[in-house]
């Protein structure tokens, strides 16, 4: 019994570490979170219809942008476009910077171009990460006036943040065609969509697999 028990904590724990890129507290994102799809392009994997949400104000001379990050280090890019299925023709509105530290930050001075008051669109947060380009999208309408902050807006003790240039995630400005899964993972040759962590998951999975056949056998 206990081994089995043991087993199976384990199997849970590694299948709980792997799930995790990141996620955004604020503005709230439109579609149901997929981990598996974050990796596509534009939304994470969500098709967005602005004609089918329903969009969050957002303060033009300042509002909050808010994430979680579960990797150790990220490139971030914010980008907007009035597209109605956010379709390309994205915006810069703060530059590309660095967060290095797992957790929370936020930001509450996001300014957007006053030629976008009024309109209804999408705030598109792109990071590039160690198993590569993840996407998630907010549905906003955009608002005269500064937002504010709300109490859960912190930046986790361990995040620090650098302005970087990341000329790959620049380019998401001008992305347009869905991209397939596929190029969540990059680096390593992992079948699975989860990239990098989930075949390090697996690794190690297989290898206490093989050690507690060991001591179940003993
Ligand atoms: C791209 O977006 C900008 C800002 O909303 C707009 O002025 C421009 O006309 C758009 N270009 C195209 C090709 O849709
Ligand atoms: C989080 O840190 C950034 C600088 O890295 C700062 O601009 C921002 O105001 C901080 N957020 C909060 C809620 O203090
Ligand atoms: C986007 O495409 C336009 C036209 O092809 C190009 O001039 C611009 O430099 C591109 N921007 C980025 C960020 O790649
Ligand atoms: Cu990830």
């Amino acid at each position: 019994m206990a081994p089995m028990a043991l087993f199976a904590t384990v199997m849970l724990l590694f299948t709980g570490i792997t799930n995790a890129h990141f996620t955004v507290e604020h503005p709230p994102t439109i579609g149901q979170f997929n981990d598996d799809t974050e990796g596509d392009q534009p939304c994470g994997g969500y098709s967005p219809d602005i004609a089918k949400v329903s969009p969050t104000d957002f303060h033009i001379d300042g509002d909050v942008i808010a994430t979680t990050l579960t990797h150790p280090q990220s490139t971030w890019l914010y980008r907007i476009n009035v597209d109605p299925t956010a379709q390309g023709n994205w915006t810069e509105v703060w530059p590309v910077f660095q967060q290095s530290g797992q957790g929370k930050f936020c930001n509450p001075r996001v300014t957007i171009p006053r030629e976008f008051l009024g309109k209804k669109g999408f705030i598109g947060i792109v990071s590039h990460a160690v198993d590569g380009f993840l996407y998630q999208c907010s549905a906003v309408h955009f608002v005269e006036g500064t937002g504010t902050t709300p109490n859960d807006c912190t930046n986790s003790s361990s995040v620090t943040t650098s302005w970087v240039s990341d000329d790959q995630l620049t380019a998401k400005l001008n992305e347009s065609t869905p991209s397939s899964s596929g190029q969540h993972t990059p680096n390593l040759a992992v079948s699975s969509k989860g990239g990098a962590f989930q075949g390090l998951g697996g690794l190690v999975t297989v290898g206490l697999m093989v050690v507690l056949g060991a001591m179940l056998t003993v």
